[in-house]
């Protein structure tokens, strides 16, 4: 048989995907990628993630010991394949050869990059297979909790996620959801008040860590409410991993009973995720909550890219990119406030800012809401989203917009352009007319209508 099936490139199979993907690769550079959950995978990950590992099935984990062994280890071919043809593994399928070898050597690095002081690699027990954040955090659920357990999630309107307990999520339908928020007036997050309420509803879980809130958690403090109400305490640094491995945002581990986090956040590695816990009575529980649990077959492709990704992060360029991001993203949160936009939050801590785009625009009775602000910016070539802000009624309308530094970052954008971006875009948001289809015909402005 022909191997055209095989062998033939994508130009040549299917030129209407590949026409595709050159619009979207002239897309990502042509505009500024400003969506904080978005980065830009290293070529060196996205060659891993497009390898040959992509064609394998391995349910199943790596024989524990292997979490003793050092990379040189890992890599004796001879002595891990001799031990693999006599022992087999732990594996629902033959050939892990060398995805044994590659899974524990992505569990190493993840330690090895987030291994706190006073700790050892050994005390980290480090789960790779999670297919992104979403599945990573329902296994903690299913870890940890049982349908009907009290937990305890910031609410998705003030910064948390879908999974912290968001009622349009199976988190939020399974267990009962005392969310805690924000303080309306300094729109930070207020210890005392998640104290009082956790001493109340005494939650099985509480969970740390934010998608739309640009503050450091002080993750100690949070230690604490779960250990005055009996507890497990969560930590989700899916936003700002890269952040915490560089040591520019608190690192949970340790502190926090599991930690989840994606890796094609700030970690600019491929898409997936990761869970560490620092407790050996729970990792067991873990890895059968993500496999059987809630996943089957890992995406060994990915894994691979996590390895990858794990050995960037130990680099001292990484460390750079993850200060600058930094930096980047409180010039922008200063450029907004110097050019009249209220920053929501006070400012950011992270790689994150989000502006109130009420404050841009419109009257009091129809204000520039966050989606009409964000498909602007689009327009003009800043790629940013809708988000809501504290105060806001419904995650439909939300005020305000989301941006991100970590992808204009890696194109090395700095401080001065952060402040040429902030100073654009308000000029943008703040010369936008609300208008009717017949005023735009005639072109009456300002007009009524809707932005
Ligand atoms: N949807 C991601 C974000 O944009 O923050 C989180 O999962």
């Amino acid at each position: 048989m022909n191997d055209y099936l095989i062998r033939g490139r994508l130009a040549e199979v299917d030129p209407a995907v590949a026409e595709l993907i050159q619009h979207e690769q002239a897309r990502q550079f042509g505009k500024l990628m400003m969506i904080p959950s978005s980065s830009s995978a290293p070529r060196a990950v996205l060659e891993a993630v497009g390898s040959v590992f992509h064609n394998l099935y391995a349910e199943g984990y790596p024989h524990p010991d292997m979490r003793a062994l050092s990379e040189a280890e890992l890599l004796d071919y001879d002595a891990q394949l001799t031990y693999f043809r006599r022992y087999a593994d732990r594996r629902y399928y033959k050939g892990a050869d060398y995805v044994n070898i590659l899974e524990a050597l992505a569990q190493r690095r993840t330690a090895e990059a987030f291994c706190p002081p006073g700790m050892a690699l050994g005390d980290l027990f480090v789960n790779v297979q999670p297919l992104s954040g979403a599945p990573a955090n329902t296994a903690i659920y299913e870890a940890l909790v049982n349908e009907g357990d009290v937990v305890m999630g910031l609410d998705l309107m003030h910064g948390g996620h879908l999974t912290h307990g968001s009622p349009v999520n199976r988190s939020g339908r399974h267990h009962k959801i005392v969310s805690y928020r924000v303080n309306e007036k300094t729109e930070r997050i207020d210890y005392d008040e998640i104290m009082a309420l956790a001493m109340e509803h005494k939650p099985k879980m509480i969970i740390a860590g934010y998608t739309s809130y640009p503050l450091a958690p002080d993750f100690r403090k949070f230690r604490a409410i779960a250990d005055a109400c009996g507890a497990f305490l969560m930590a989700d640094i899916s936003h700002t991993a890269g952040l915490a491995a560089a040591g520019l945002y608190p690192n949970p581990i340790g502190i926090a009973d599991v930690t989840s986090f994606t890796t094609h956040k700030s970690l600019i590695g491929p898409r997936a995720a990761v869970i560490v816990s620092t407790r050996a009575d729970l990792a067991d529980r873990i890895d059968r909550a993500v496999f059987p649990g809630e996943q089957g077959g890992p995406h060994i492709n990915a894994i691979a890219g996590i390895a990858v990704a794990m050995k960037l992060a130990q680099q001292p360029v990484f460390k750079r990119l993850q200060q600058q991001i930094v930096a980047n993203a409180k010039a922008l949160a200063d450029g907004f406030a110097a050019n009249g936009v209220r920053v929501a939050h006070g400012g950011t801590d992270t790689h994150m800012v989000l502006i109130d785009t009420k404050s841009c625009a419109g009257t009091k009775d129809n204000p520039l809401m966050g989606d009409a602000a964000a498909r602007i910016l689009d327009v003009a070539g800043i790629v940013a989203n809708r988000n809501t802000l504290p105060g806001d009624k419904s995650p439909l309308r939300p005020s305000g917009v989301r941006f991100g530094t970590p992808w204009v970052t890696q194109r090395g954008l700095v401080e001065a352009d952060m402040g040429e971006i902030a100073e654009v875009a308000a000029r943008i948001l703040k010369s936008a007319r609300p208008f009717t289809p017949e005023q735009l015909a005639h072109n009456q402005f300002p007009g009524q209508g809707r932005f």
